[in-house]
């Protein structure tokens, strides 16, 4: 009802966090240009294996001015993984305790999404490239309500035979078959390509491995491999970079990287603590709950402010800091996340299933453990106080996104200026074949 889209709108309004000037509109009227990779973590960035750096060209780009980049960044998805971590950037708002808000309520739902809002706003073209099959995740549906103008799904590519590992078209082939479909749309445009080699079980042809690469040796055949797929991500996104710096494109947009979960899951990361340098006999639920971290990385050709910023955020922040960027404000919106350069960003990172890291602590399943010692924390009374009101605050935010994505709250709502998306205006099979 519209009272219980009041109480969300309370909510938001008032945990609302107005923009760092020196960073709004810094990235004005670019191309937005989003790669989702897939499965990828945090600990890739900068690690060697036998000597060797695993994904140099990411390193390169973390490493550099124009990247802004966050070391403290966390997914936050739930059992509709992929899905999960598209919802939460396109729209700031979480996925469901239970299953894919994309494959239960992706069909009816209203949304106030990236697409529609970029597009109403800045007259943005939308696009996404993908090498599955567009019903996956019921893409096809969720697209059109979000907006999105294109999909470039499976059926515009040639994924037969060896172009394609289980989950479609391999990496490197996605940004070079999809090309000629960029190349037409109508700029400025904000367009994701989703890859999906890195992508359990890590299965990659013995044709398309580095030979000048080695991995590692846990004991554990999917930990391994993951080394090698993440390899391969990294050149494929090396080699579309050479692409976008040709054409010009690269410092015309603002290309946003982001891992949209982990790989290696929590019972598989002991193999995993060899190659960190850690003791796998004492890991425990506060180690997993570290490994969380994902890479988000703004890369912004041109400017030279960037740097790691060591704030702590997650996937539901990506939006209104995005937009920021942009010099798109966001107070109108519905949005559960905050811009991730303000100084009133909330560093409360709230997991799907109630646990919550801050600066200081990480809370699982009600203990608290210290960030600095990893052991659980002997709090003061202030500090017993806020831990209690970061958890009402997680509580809090994640039962008003489930009440207004369950009961589909936002047809109650117009934000200034929005125009409902019209899921009929989209067809997908229509694009630039
Ligand atoms: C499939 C891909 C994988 O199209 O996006 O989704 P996931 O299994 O990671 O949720
Ligand atoms: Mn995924």
């Amino acid at each position: 009802t519209k009272s219980e889209l009041e109480k969300v709108k309370k909510f938001t309004d008032s945990h609302y966090a107005s923009p760092n000037v020196k960073m709004y509109g810094i990235a004005k009227g670019r191309n937005v240009i989003v790669i989702h990779l897939e499965s990828f973590q945090q600990f890739l960035i900068n690690l060697k294996v036998n000597d060797q750096e695993v994904t140099p060209f990411l390193n390169s780009l973390y490493k550099s001015k124009e990247t802004y980049a966050f070391d403290n960044f966390f997914h936050q998805v739930g059992q509709g993984k992929t899905s999960d971590a598209e919802n939460l950037l396109e729209t700031s708002t979480f996925g469901l305790s239970q299953g894919s808000l994309f494959a239960t309520l992706g069909s009816d739902n209203t949304f106030e999404a990236a697409p529609a809002i970029l597009n109403q706003r800045a007259g943005y073209t939308s696009a996404v490239f993908h090498g599955n099959v567009a019903s996956f995740w019921n893409r096809n549906n969720v697209y059109k309500n979000m907006g999105y103008q294109y999909f470039f799904d499976a059926s515009y590519y040639d994924t037969s035979g060896d172009k394609s590992t289980g989950y479609g078209l391999k990496d490197k082939l996605l940004f070079k078959d999809s090309i000629k479909y960029l190349e037409n749309l109508q700029q400025p445009f904000y367009v994701k390509y989703i890859t999906v080699t890195n992508h359990f079980p890590f299965d990659l042809d013995s044709e398309d491995t580095d030979p000048n690469f080695t991995a590692p040796d846990t004991g554990s055949t999917t930990v391994d491999n993951y080394f090698v797929t993440a390899h391969y991500l990294d050149q494929a996104v090396k080699e579309f970079f050479t692409y976008l710096d040709k054409s010009g494109l690269a410092k015309k947009s603002i290309i946003v990287l982001y891992g949209d979960h982990y790989g290696i899951s929590n019972s598989e990361n002991t193999a995993l603590a060899s190659v960190l340098g850690k003791n796998a006999d004492d890991w425990t639920d506060f180690d997993n709950a570290q490994l969380q971290r994902v890479p988000l990385m703004f890369v912004i050709p041109g400017t030279n402010k960037g740097g790691v910023f060591n704030t702590y955020g997650g996937e539901v922040d990506v939006l209104p800091t995005l937009l920021h960027l942009l010099g798109i404000s966001t107070k109108r919106y519905i949005m559960f996340g905050t811009d991730l350069f303000s100084k009133e960003h909330s560093q409360v990172v709230a997991f799907r299933n109630h646990d919550f890291v801050t600066p200081n602590f990480t809370s699982i399943s009600d203990t608290v453990y210290s960030n600095k010692t990893g052991k659980t924390a002997t709090l003061t009374a202030a500090e017993k106080k806020k831990v209690k009101a970061d958890a009402k605050l997680v509580n809090e935010e994640l039962s008003l996104s489930d009440s207004l994505n369950q009961k589909n709250l936002l047809r109650f709502y117009t934000p200034k200026g929005f125009t409902k998306v019209k899921a009929s205006d989209y067809n997908y099979a229509n694009g630039l074949k």
